[in-house]
């Protein structure tokens, strides 16, 4: 009784803190019912607004400065939802959307951004002030972007200490500047902006703060013949949330273990699907192929995609690249920040409706499976009649892209993903290598080199990893024997080599999937699996050193990109050296 009252308490403290209102009751089943009362399929997809990063006034793309502010705006997930207010990215107030607008970019033409915030005093979701977090002094909600698969220098990377608020009142330790240089080197491919705040960016990407940004090469893609054109050519951002009956976000105000963390859960899933900012919507679509660039910006739920009525995808991209040639796929599992750009022919469809179905348990692999909810996706209404359709699948895409070759790696480092618990079982923290974000830097590879990292999964999940700057894939998946003798070692001494870790990795090897096949920014790392990744510190598509110098500071991170899991603190420094 007494803990209890303590609890409450603390809790209510924490949550004035914290500058909250005071949470409405609310159960699992009343989130369930409130998201069973919305009809599906009745939203049409909004198409992503775009906004160019360059300008072609005079024939030659020419390159601008844009800005881009965070706003605070009401937002309608669904006719039957009354508007709620999100934190979203857009050219102004009005302009404004959730997801925020995708930015078109060109290889090789420099972008600048100035992020500008604009956000309120108060956050209007839960935070909690127990883990590493940012914490504004004079109100005000920190912020700070990160262009994930960008590959620019470490003062625009968006490091989550160089956060800052509304007029810059308040600042992280590491903030430099608002304007941000994109100098888009890289090859053409999918990217997307997020905030990255400090132990806030589970709350704000739940808030709204994500857009799509996409590399473009048309010399390049042009001879492929894919689908083109807003209409033709789509993203679609796949997200998950809850919302109390007034339409308000729902975020738990209470920790799973609330007497170390009283507000941080594990995991945050959603009972509503939404794509493209609206829940379960429809598309109409015509009998020809379109191309969607998919994105799971979930906070940690992964996806397992298939269509119905036997239609397929031909995976032709993953994450920031191409692949060396398109892959038939009946279904594919896309893990948090996770992109793959598909095509699909609706000229092959026997039917005038096509749903695009979601089956991966959550948290994946192990937990529960989906339920009728989670399972739905969204709806193509397919036009009866066949339409003119000059789009092709090519036989090849960028088959010049290097394969990864282990051999090619001058240094193997050994990364431990670990979860600690409390006494009752539930999970308090989560940490690489055993060390916190704040340690010195561990792993300080050189810029323009190739790296071999044996990734080791000790938890119970899948957890996607993610590089800043660098691109990577996997190469080997292999299954670790005698696991909970390796892991009492690994617990005792926190060193791969010391426990011996060659006599454990001989278990059973798992295929990497086809469509996984290039260079990528997010591996899904297997639970009890040590995944040997090829991590590239440098561009692929010319085998050369970055223009810039990437070993400024404040330097990089890698994370896992559950969101929940980042914030508390599945994520380390990544130091670049000459
Ligand atoms: C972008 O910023 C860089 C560095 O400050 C500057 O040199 C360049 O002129 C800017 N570009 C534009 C188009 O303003
Ligand atoms: C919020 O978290 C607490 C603690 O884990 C849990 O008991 C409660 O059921 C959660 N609420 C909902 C609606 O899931
Ligand atoms: C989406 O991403 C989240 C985390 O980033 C992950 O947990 C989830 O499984 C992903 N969903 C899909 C459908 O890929
Ligand atoms: C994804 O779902 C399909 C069935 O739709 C199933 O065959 C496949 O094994 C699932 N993949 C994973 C990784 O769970
Ligand atoms: C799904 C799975 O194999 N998970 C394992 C991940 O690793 C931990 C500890 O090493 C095991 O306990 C899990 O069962
Ligand atoms: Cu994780």
């Amino acid at each position: 009784m007494m803990a209890k009252l303590v609890l409450a308490v603390l809790v209510l403290i924490v949550g004035l803190a914290a500058g909250n209102r005071s949470p409405p009751a609310v159960t699992d089943k009343t989130l369930r019912r409130i998201a069973h009362s919305l009809k599906k399929y009745i939203e049409p997809l909004p198409i992503v607004p775009k906004i160019y990063g360059y300008s072609t006034q005079d024939g030659h793309p020419k390159s601008i400065s844009l800005t881009i502010g965070m706003f605070h705006k009401k937002w309608k997930f669904h006719r039957d939802l009354p508007a709620t207010t999100l934190f979203v990215y857009g050219a102004s107030r009005e302009a404004a959307t959730f997801p925020g607008p995708t930015i078109e970019a060109l290889q090789g033409v420099p972008l600048n951004v100035t992020w500008e915030n604009h956000l309120p005093e108060k956050h209007i979701l839960p935070w909690d002030p127990t883990v590493p977090v940012a914490i504004a002094k004079h109100g005000g909600v920190p912020a700070v972007v990160h262009l994930h698969g960008g590959v620019h220098e470490p003062q625009s990377d968006g490091s989550a200490f160089a956060w800052y608020t509304a007029d810059f009142r308040d600042k992280g330790p590491k903030s430099t500047q608002a304007t941000y240089h994109y100098p888009n080197v890289q090859h053409p491919g999918n990217l997307w902006y997020h905030d990255h705040a400090l132990g806030l960016t589970r709350a704000n990407l739940l808030a709204g703060l994500i857009g799509t940004y996409v590399i473009r090469n048309p010399l390049a893609e042009a001879p492929f013949g894919l689908p083109t054109g807003d209409e033709y050519d789509r993203q679609l951002v796949l997200d998950d949330r809850s919302f109390y009956e007034d339409g308000s976000l729902y975020m738990n105000y209470t920790g799973n273990n609330p007497t170390i963390h009283p507000q941080w859960q594990p995991e945050y899933f959603g009972e509503v699907i939404v794509v493209n900012g609206k829940a379960w919507p429809y598309l109409a679509v015509q009998r020809r192929r379109y191309r969607f660039r998919i994105l799971n910006s979930s906070n940690a739920r992964y996806f397992n995609l298939s269509l119905s009525n036997g239609l397929s995808f031909t995976v032709i991209g993953s994450d920031v690249s191409y692949l060396r040639k398109p892959v038939t796929a009946s279904w594919i599992l896309l893990a948090p920040a996770e992109i793959f750009d598909v095509v699909v022919d609706f000229s092959e469809s026997k039917t005038s409706t096509v749903r695009l179905t979601n089956s991966a348990p959550y948290p994946f692999p192990t937990g529960d499976p989906v339920s009728t909810l989670s399972s739905k996706v969204m709806k193509f209404v397919v036009s009866p009649k066949k339409t003119k359709d000059d789009s092709r699948i090519p036989v090849s895409l960028m088959a010049n892209y290097p394969a990864a070759d282990e051999k090619e790696g001058t240094v193997r480092r050994y990364i431990v993903l670990y979860e600690y618990q409390s006494a009752t079982g539930g999970p308090t923290h989560l940490y690489i290598n055993g060390k916190r974000l704040e340690d010195p830097a561990t792993e300080t590879p050189k810029q323009g080199s190739t790296e071999v990292w044996e990734v080791i999964n000790l938890t119970g999940d899948n957890h996607p990893l993610h590089l800043h700057l660098s691109t990577f894939q996997a190469v080997r998946v292999r299954e670790l024997v005698n696991l909970e003798a390796f892991k009492a070692c690994m617990t005792r001494k926190n060193d791969a080599v010391k426990c011996n870790v060659k006599a454990h990795a001989t278990g059973q090897l798992k295929a990497v999937p086809e469509y996984e096949k290039t260079w990528k920014n997010i591996v899904k790392i297997e639970p009890g699996y040590m995944t040997t990744i090829v991590v590239k510190f440098k561009l692929i598509d010319r085998d050369a050193r970055y223009p810039f110098d990437a070993t400024a500071e404040p330097g990089y991170v890698y994370h896992c990109h559950i969101l929940d899991h980042e914030d508390n603190a599945m994520i380390r420094p990544l130091l670049l050296k000459h």
